[in-house]
C-alpha cells in the first residue's frame, strides 16, 4: 500500500463511486412500485432518510466491490465497472439499513459525526420503518440496473443470505448481553464472541462485497467462494475486534460515534479479555460496574481496563493476527488473486476510524 499512484488511484475510485449515488436516489424514489401522487410525501421523507443515512461512511465496502472487480477481470469495460459501483452502493444501503436499526438497538447517540438518525426531532421510532425503507432500496436498485445480467438472481440470492447472517449475529448481539442491571458473565467467552461477530459483522462487511465481485466477474463455484470465505470472515473477527476497541479507546470526533458497549452491557472483546486476566477483586470491580448507564460507573471499568494494560494486549492481538490472515491469504487463497484480499487488509489494519 501507500505508493502515490495507488493513493491517487484510491481517490479516484471513490470519486467515480460518489459520482453516481445521486442517480440511485432518484432511480429509488422514482421505483415503479410506489408510484403516484399520493405517495409524494412518503418519497420526500425517504429522500431525506436515504440523503442522511447512506453515503457519509468509509465507504470501505461499497468501494471494495470495484477494486476487487478490477483485480478478478483485468480487462473490465466502463459499463462492468458501473455495474460494480452499483453493487457496491447497495452493499452501502444495506449497511445503513443496519446502522439505523442497530443504533436504535443500541441506544447509541451520534454515527459518522451526526446524530443518529433515530436521535433527530421527529424521528424516533419511525426510523425502524426507515432502515425497513433502506432493505427494500438494494432490491430496487439491483431489479433497475442488473435485471438482464447473468449473475442476477445469484446476486439477489446472496443479498437475501446476508440479510438472515446479519440478523442471526443481531440476535446473538442483543441476547447475549443481559439486561440493564443484570451480571452475568458465564456466557462471556471467546467461543461466544467469535460466533456474535461472525455473523453479525464478517459476512456482510467482508464476505459479500468480494462475493459480488466474484459472481460478476463469473466466479460462482463452491470451492472458490469457500476459498473466499475462509480468509474474509477471519478479517471480519479481527475488524470486529478493532470495533470493540475503539468503542472504548477511539476518540468519538474521529471514529464519528461515542462508544454504547460497557453500559450496553455487550459480550464485547475487551470484557472477553479482561475477564480472562482478572484478579479477584478485578472480577468483582466487573461485577459492580459493568452494564449500567451510569457514567462513573463507565468509567470505572475504563480505568480498570487502563490497570490491567488490555491496551497492550489489543496491540499484540493486532500485530499477530496480521501476520496469520497473511499466511492465511497465502496459504488460501487457491486461484484468487491474493491481491483481492491483501489490498481489503490494507484498508483496515491500524486504523483509528
Ligand atoms: C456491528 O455492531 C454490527 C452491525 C452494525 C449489524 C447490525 C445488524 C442488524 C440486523 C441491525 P456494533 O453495534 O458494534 O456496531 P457500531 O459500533 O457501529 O454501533
Ligand atoms: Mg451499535
Ligand atoms: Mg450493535
Ligand atoms: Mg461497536
Amino acid at each position: 500500500m501507500g505508493d502515490s499512484n495507488e493513493k491517487k488511484g484510491a481517490a479516484s475510485e471513490l470519486e467515480q463511486f460518489d459520482s453516481i449515488f445521486a442517480e440511485l436516489v432518484d432511480d429509488v424514489i422514482n421505483c415503479p412500485a410506489v408510484k403516484g401522487t399520493d405517495t409524494t410525501a412518503a418519497m420526500k421523507w425517504f429522500r431525506e432518510v436515504a440523503e442522511y443515512n447512506v453515503p457519509f461512511g468509509k465507504k470501505n465496502r461499497g468501494i471494495s466491490v470495484a477494486t476487487s472487480f478490477k483485480e478478478l477481470k483485468k480487462d473490465c469495460t466502463e459499463g462492468e465497472l458501473k455495474r460494480a459501483r452499483i453493487l457496491g452502493w447497495c452493499v452501502e444501503w444495506l449497511q445503513a439499513f443496519f446502522l439505523v436499526a442497530d443504533d436504535i438497538m443500541d441506544a447509541s447517540i451520534t454515527r459518522r459525526g451526526q446524530p443518529c438518525w433515530y436521535k433527530k426531532d421527529g424521528v424516533g421510532l419511525t426510523g425502524i420503518n426507515d432502515s425497513f425503507f433502506l432493505e427494500s432500496a438494494v432490491f430496487q436498485i439491483l431489479r433497475k440496473h442488473l435485471k438482464d445480467q447473468p449473475y442476477y438472481l445469484s446476486v439477489v440470492e446472496l443479498f437475501h443470505d446476508t440479510i438472515m447472517q446479519t440478523v442471526v449475529g443481531q440476535c446473538l448481539d442483543m441476547t447475549t448481553a443481559p439486561p440493564e442491571g443484570t451480571i452475568d458473565f458465564t456466557k462471556f467467552t471467546m467461543e461466544t464472541y467469535s460466533a456474535i461477530v461472525k455473523w453479525k459483522t464478517a459476512f456482510y462487511s467482508f464476505y459479500l462485497p468480494v462475493a459480488l465481485a466474484m459472481h460478476m466477474a463469473g466466479i460462482s463455484d463452491e470451492a472458490s467462494h469457500s476459498a473466499a470465505k475462509t480468509i474474509l470472515l477471519q478479517m471480519g473477527h479481527f475488524f470486529q475486534v478493532q470495533d470493540d476497541y475503539l468503542d472504548c479507546y477511539g476518540a468519538p470526533e474521529v471514529i464519528g460515534k461515542i462508544g454504547t458497549d460497557i453500559q450496553d452491557n455487550k459480550c464485547g472483546w475487551l470484557v472477553v479479555q479482561a475477564l480472562k486476566l482478572a484478579t479477584p477483586h478485578q472480577l468483582k470491580v466487573l461485577q459492580d460496574n459493568y452494564g449500567q448507564h451510569d457514567a462513573e460507573k463507565v468509567e470505572r471499568v475504563k480505568k480498570l481496563y487502563k490497570e490491567m494494560d488490555i491496551s497492550r494486549v489489543y496491540a499484540d492481538y493486532e500485530e499477530s493476527s496480521y501476520q496469520e490472515l497473511m499466511s492465511l491469504i497465502n496459504s488460501s487463497c487457491g486461484t484468487l488473486p491474493p491481491a483481492v484480499f491483501t489490498a481489503f487488509a490494507q484498508k483496515i489494519y491500524k486504523r483509528q476510524k
